[in-house]
């Protein structure tokens, strides 16, 4: 009954709200910088330190960091490439699909996100910005990638939605709001590309009220909209922005401002006598029909500042980003998985999860980087630190002493990092998505982040046997990083040529796979798809479980009892039409072509089966 909540379709709307109270204790999280592991793991280290100071309120106090999120091609990219030049991290902009003498983005650094124009995977920016440091994360919009756009997520603590202006609400901002919605984080609205025909503004709040049941509350308003855009009044001081577009790349100049009182001055500059009177009369009408703009509702996630702007054309961008950084949210405090005890970003343990692992980010490296998002202490490169793994048990401690801050597909060591920032370091190989890492003896861990049912299956197999060493290694990397989900047949061993099957969303991740198996390994690889579209975990049922992480059959003992139960279905001949395979962690998993049989088996077999999964413990 349970789907994937970024792909649902409408009537899956009950079951969503099911969902989210299932994972919202997975979901309590927070933002950017980055460290490298040295070496691999150690009992304990005597150079590093295994506690470090608290992090400076000052330090905390400046952190604003933002996930950006919609739908496919409404901007994002665009936008965080014009927040990065207003911030002052780049000198000029580049263009998401470029001309011949244009650069590209920041954020859309790999070969295919340039040669298709579209994002793939979640970029983590950061400038400092009038005092404060700005940490962001552009997000994929594309249905196939919603798996990492969701992952980003728990590691922002305000999240920015763009809307096409010509478009309003989309399919995909809608399942992203439900995501958004989960953890009430400040949400602003940028509706984006009014230097085209648009909606009219009025229609796009009705609708994000409708649908949504969210607050907007414009900040700027727009006069105009396509070859009629004019410019957009500051709502919050009377004053008007006359549109102008900036040189390719660069910042717009020095803005022509008037006051909405001087009404004549606007007839000279705007040239429409009709624009005018509509401004006018907006501007009257607003003032008398919206509720008070409320900071405590805006962090709390129930009115959403509204903005208007292109952000192709630089215009509306630098306002935006004064007023993000005057409403955002600061780093906030995170649930820990034993749902009572919380950890605020000055608690004296370092602490911060793993949201994203890359491998190759840069080529030549041929590392493996995971992204970890800081919730409390302070990473202290100059003595290293030792930090404990939440998924070990007993924690197995490693050492940290070269962390790094991520600028896109740039990486620069770093000495110190606070909570709210982002900071990589190197994977051995043991960090999963979701895990925690911590200094001090006391265990902390938040939230495990769960991997959700694939919906589409195929063997990946290698057709040149004479690159079978580089085919295994970048399928292995590839799959540690979680681009897609992995699957073997029932007691298939890793030297069988039977096949590996992943599993995806959507297409578009197995071209991603197939693409970067041939540009970072230099192989390449045949598909042959399977007629399934689900898979299911079988659950142990663990009551000793006391993170409620259901799904986790860490212990060889309960892999053995979940595989006996299989086997016994299968003894009686209810297991027919259903796939058994193993997940990369030997555990039991049943692919379906229909939800009839999940539930069949869940009533009249009394399985019990879940929709995600989460790496097992370390045990
Ligand atoms: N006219 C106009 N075009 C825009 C504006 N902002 C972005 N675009 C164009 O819209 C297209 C998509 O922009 P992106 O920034 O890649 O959109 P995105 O939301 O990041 O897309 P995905 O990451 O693939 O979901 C590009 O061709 C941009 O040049 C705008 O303000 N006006
Ligand atoms: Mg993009």
């Amino acid at each position: 009954m349970w789907k994937n909540p970024l792909t649902l379709n409408n009537h899956y709307v009950v079951i969503i709200l099911v969902l989210i109270v299932t994972i919202t204790n997975v979901l309590k999280s927070a933002s950017s910088f980055s460290a490298t592991i040295k070496g691999s793991s150690s009992s304990s280290s005597s150079s590093s330190s295994s506690s470090t100071p608290k992090a400076p309120k000052l330090e905390i106090e400046r952190r604003r960091n933002v996930a950006i999120i919609s739908h496919p091609d409404s901007g994002k990219t665009t936008m965080t490439e014009k927040l990065l030049l207003y911030g002052g991290a780049l000198q000029q902009a580049g263009a998401v699909r470029q001309k011949a003498n244009q650069r590209g983005t920041a954020s859309d650094f790999m070969q295919m996100e340039k040669d298709r124009g579209i994002s793939i995977s979640s970029t983590v920016m950061n400038f400092d910005y009038k005092d404060l440091r700005v940490n962001i994360l552009d997000t994929p919009g594309h249905a196939d990638f919603s798996e990492d756009t969701y992952r980003a997520l728990t590691a922002a603590d305000n999240a920015v939605m763009l809307i096409d202006g010509a478009k309003g609400l989309e399919p995909q901002t809608k399942k992203l709001f439900a995501v958004v919605r989960i953890r009430d984080i400040p949400l602003f609205t940028f509706v984006n590309k009014m230097d085209r025909p648009a909606l009219s503004p009025y229609q796009i709040m009705d609708e994000i009220e409708q649908e949504f049941g969210l607050e907007t509350h414009p900040i700027v308003w727009p006069i105009g909209d396509g070859e009629q855009f004019r410019g957009v009044l500051d709502r919050m001081t009377n004053k008007v922005f006359l549109y102008q577009r900036a040189e390719r790349g660069k910042k717009a100049n020095e803005q022509d401002c008037l006051d909405l009182t001087d009404v004549q001055g606007l007839r000279n500059a705007i040239q429409d006598d009709q624009l005018v009177d509509k401004l006018l009369e907006d501007a009257e009408l607003l003032n008398e029909i919206l509720p008070p703009l409320d900071e405590a509702r805006i962090l709390d996630g129930s009115q959403s500042p509204l903005f208007f702007g292109s952000a192709m054309t630089n215009f509306g961008v630098s306002e935006f980003l004064n007023y993000f950084c005057n409403m955002a949210s600061k780093p906030l405090s995170r649930l820990c998985s034993d749902n009572l005890s919380k950890i605020h970003p000055d608690h004296e343990q370092f602490s911060g999860f793993v949201f994203k692992t890359q491998a190759n980010l840069d080529p030549k490296h041929r590392d493996r980087l995971a992204y970890i998002r800081i919730v409390s202490g302070m990473y202290d490169g100059t003595a290293g630190m030792s930090v404990g793994h939440s998924r070990s048990k007993p924690s197995k401690k490693y050492n940290v002493n070269a962390a790094q801050s991520l600028f896109g597909n740039q990486r620069e060591t770093i000495t110190t990092a606070f909570p709210g920032d982002v900071i990589g370091i190197n994977n051995p190989g043991n960090f999963a998505i979701g895990d925690t890492l911590y200094t001090g003896s006391k265990r902390i861990a938040f939230p495990p982040i769960p991997s959700f049912s694939p919906e589409t299956f195929a063997y990946i197999r290698n057709p040149n046997p004479s690159s079978y060493k580089n085919f295994q290694k970048g399928l292995d990397q590839l799959l540690q990083e979680g681009a897609v989900q992995s699957f073997r047949q029932r007691g298939d061993d890793e030297s069988s040529q039977i096949g590996i099957i992943l599993g995806a969303v959507g297409q578009l991740q197995f071209d991603v796979v197939q693409t970067r198996l041939k540009n970072e390994y230099n192989v390449d690889s045949d598909l042959e798809y399977i007629n399934y579209s689900m898979a299911r975990w079988v659950n142990d049922d663990n009551d000793d479980d006391d993170d409620n992480t259901s799904v986790v059959l860490s212990t060889e003992e309960s892999k053995k009892k979940a595989w006996e139960t299989i086997q016994a279905l299968e003894d009686d001949g209810k297991l027919f039409g259903v796939m058994i395979v193993q997940d990369m962690w030997n555990r039991p998993v049943l692919l379906f072509r229909n939800e009839w049989k999940i539930d069949d088996l869940m009533k009249d077999c009394k399985l019990n089966l879940a929709p995600w999964c989460y790496p097992p413990d370390l045990v």
